[in-house]
């Protein structure tokens, strides 16, 4: 190609060569650099979708992709038909970093909670006792966890779910922040594993009331039923704890990690549980090509790392507050709530005169802050947690002048 591509070139290939799986704003980014990013015309914006909370660590880390670029011109795939020197390492790193006896590697999201869901069955099956085949899974209404056959048979959202059944069996739909609904469900003797987002992501940032986590981890105990914690989203510091779950003191059974485990440089996602459940799975009952691979393994340790030596937590814990008393503090009747958590945070939009959150969002964009909305009404605002707080500030007053626009 001669011609320098320009934003409309781009969005045109895409759209005629690419599945129309997806509907971007209209944005064509080139490059990027801690909480900012730019478009291949130049414009600068910052980022506060941070590819959904895979960013953590801001875009371009010099010491992950350091990583990743060191190892990837030494080693990139084994498979797990033989050993590597780079995976045992990064499972004695990663298990002692969040506490857990063992680490079961893979790249996506839903890999990792399908890995949950899986070893969660072959436990009820193995250790307490469920007949073959009956165990159940607890799940909540307006669920994100991924987009496979299996965990769209847990969705309630039918955008994501009509038209691609039949569905997995074996989920029990109840509604979220629903002690009773648990309890009740809990009932079910079969009942093996309650799976749950501690902040609901895709449905709009919902946080539970206070105490869900705690008193629904504890009523699983009761059971014998095994608390598992989708933290794809929610962990990695994004909270303002290292995972959401911490906030409340709870210890998952089973542990769901993706997206910032890599800074957003590579896909790997993890699951980590205590041996009594993780050693249920045995050799060529699970695995990936890819899950664990020495890129991916090198490049986790380095992300990790960042988020300890850059205190990730304390940061994303002391912006949200700011961020959340900013957007409180807007003089427009189109804020109807701002909720969230550390720096995973939302602002539901009452639409006026026909705008809505996405005009909202393509005036921000305009403005140069990139977010997007959810359920047309909610827009989700995570930056990078290496924003530093004049930059948030910066990024305060554009987001204050593009709602005030429609006032
Ligand atoms: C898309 C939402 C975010 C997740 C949780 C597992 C996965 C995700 C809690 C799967 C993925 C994504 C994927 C992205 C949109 C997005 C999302 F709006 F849909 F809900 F982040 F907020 N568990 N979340 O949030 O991870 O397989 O994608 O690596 O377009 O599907 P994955």
């Amino acid at each position: 190609m001669s011609e320098k591509l320009t934003s409309k070139m781009a969005m045109e290939m895409e759209d005629k060569y690419g599945a129309h799986n997806y509907h971007p704003l209209p944005v064509v980014l080139s490059k990027g650099r801690k909480a900012k990013v730019w478009d291949v015309e130049g414009k600068e914006y910052f980022d506060f979708l941070s590819a959904y909370s895979a960013v953590n660590q801001g875009h371009c880390h010099p010491k992950i992709v350091g990583a990743m670029v060191d190892q990837a011109e030494t080693l990139t795939l084994t498979s797990r038909a033989f050993y590597s020197d780079a995976l045992g390492g990064y499972e004695k790193f990663i298990t002692n970093y969040f506490g857990y006896d063992k680490v079961l590697p893979m790249n996506t999201g839903a890999e990792a909670d399908e890995t949950a869901l899986k070893l969660c069955r072959r436990w009820a099956y193995d250790k307490k006792g469920v007949k073959a085949d009956k165990a159940k899974i607890i799940v909540c209404a307006d669920n994100f966890h991924g987009r496979t056959i299996t965990i769209i048979s847990m969705s309630t959202d039918p955008e994501s779910k009509s038209g691609f059944g039949p569905y997995t069996p074996g989920f029990i739909v109840i509604p979220y922040n629903d002690l009773d609904a648990l309890a009740d469900a809990l009932k079910d003797p079969d009942v093996a594993g309650f799976l749950v987002e501690p902040i609901q992501g895709e449905a709009g940032v919902v946080v539970p009331q206070e105490g869900y986590l705690k008193k629904a981890y504890e009523m699983c105990h009761e059971k014998n039923v095994l608390f598992i914690a989708d933290e794809v989203q929610t962990g990695i510091a994004r909270t303002g704890k290292l995972l959401a779950c911490d906030h409340e003191g709870v210890r998952p059974d089973i542990l769901i990690l993706g997206k910032a485990l890599s800074g957003g440089v590579y896909p790997v996602s993890a699951v980590l549980a205590d041996d009594e459940i993780m050693l249920t799975i045995k050799p060529g009952q699970h695995g990936s090509t890819f899950g664990g691979n020495p890129v991916a393994a090198k490049v986790a340790v380095a992300a990790l790392e960042v988020v300890k030596d850059e205190n990730l937590a304390d940061k994303a814990q002391y912006l949200g507050e700011i961020f959340r008393k900013e957007m409180r503090s807007i003089d427009s009747d189109m804020v109807e709530l701002v909720r969230g958590k550390g720096l995973l945070n939302a602002v539901v939009i009452r639409p006026k005169n026909g705008k809505t959150a996405m005009d909202v969002c393509l005036k921000m964009a305009e403005n140069g802050v990139l977010a997007k909305p959810t359920h047309d009404h909610i827009i989700r605002f995570a930056p990078p947690l290496v924003i530093a707080e004049d930059e948030l500030m910066e990024a305060v007053e554009r987001i204050k002048k593009s709602i005030l626009f429609f006032d």
